[in-house]
């Protein structure tokens, strides 16, 4: 058995949140847990199709993702989710109102701008730099170093598997698996 829980990835673009998520959910699968993905991205399609990228809409982002994931825990599940959320104090107000009914983690996926602009899968940090895309994290829009995350990964040194045994002994030292 495990307790419900929102494991709550922020970083850059590109650092690798929504693969480790996925690389956990996987792992919490394996062993019979009910864990599922929210990936910021994915929910930009749908839920979030009618916001952008301005600090109000990001906000925004942040607190409808952290309402899905609430309800998502209210059904026993270990939420996994992906979203920059760039702003200090929207993770905080998650925090706050989060961590009054479950268990809550900050990881901080840390990987430098300088290896998230090399690796640029989508071409997004080219088209940023090219004046394409306005409001792009890292690049003209900030992103706020969380200071005292509850895991803080180092995925430019460290492999996929060590940085989700990381978050996973971090779920087993709260109790939480
Ligand atoms: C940042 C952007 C932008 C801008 C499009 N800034 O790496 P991706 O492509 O697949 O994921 C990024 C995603 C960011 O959505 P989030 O919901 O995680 O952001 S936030 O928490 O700040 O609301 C990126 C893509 O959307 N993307 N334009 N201007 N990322």
């Amino acid at each position: 058995g495990h307790r419900p829980c929102v494991v709550w990835f922020t970083g850059l673009s590109g650092s690798g949140k929504s693969t480790l998520a996925h690389a956990l959910d996987r792992r919490l699968f394996d062993m019979g847990c009910q864990s599922f993905v929210l990936d910021g991205d994915n929910l930009r399609h749908g839920l979030n199709k009618d916001l952008g990228f301005t600090p109000e809409s990001r906000s925004e982002n942040v607190r409808r993702t952290a309402e899905v994931a609430k309800l998502l825990t209210d059904a026993g599940i270990i939420v996994n989710a992906a979203i920059i959320s760039p702003f200090t104090e929207d993770r905080a107000t998650v925090r706050a109102h989060l961590s009054e009914a479950v268990d809550f983690l900050e990881v901080f996926v840390d990987t430098p701008l300088e290896e998230c602009e090399r690796r640029d899968p989508k071409n997004l940090y080219k088209r940023a730099r090219a004046g394409e895309i306005a409001n792009f994290t890292g690049i003209s829009s900030p992103y706020e170093t969380p200071v005292a995350p509850d895991v803080h990964l180092y995925p430019a040194k460290d492999s996929i598997e060590d940085c989700v045994e990381q978050v996973f002994q971090a779920l087993v030292n709260r109790g939480i698996l």
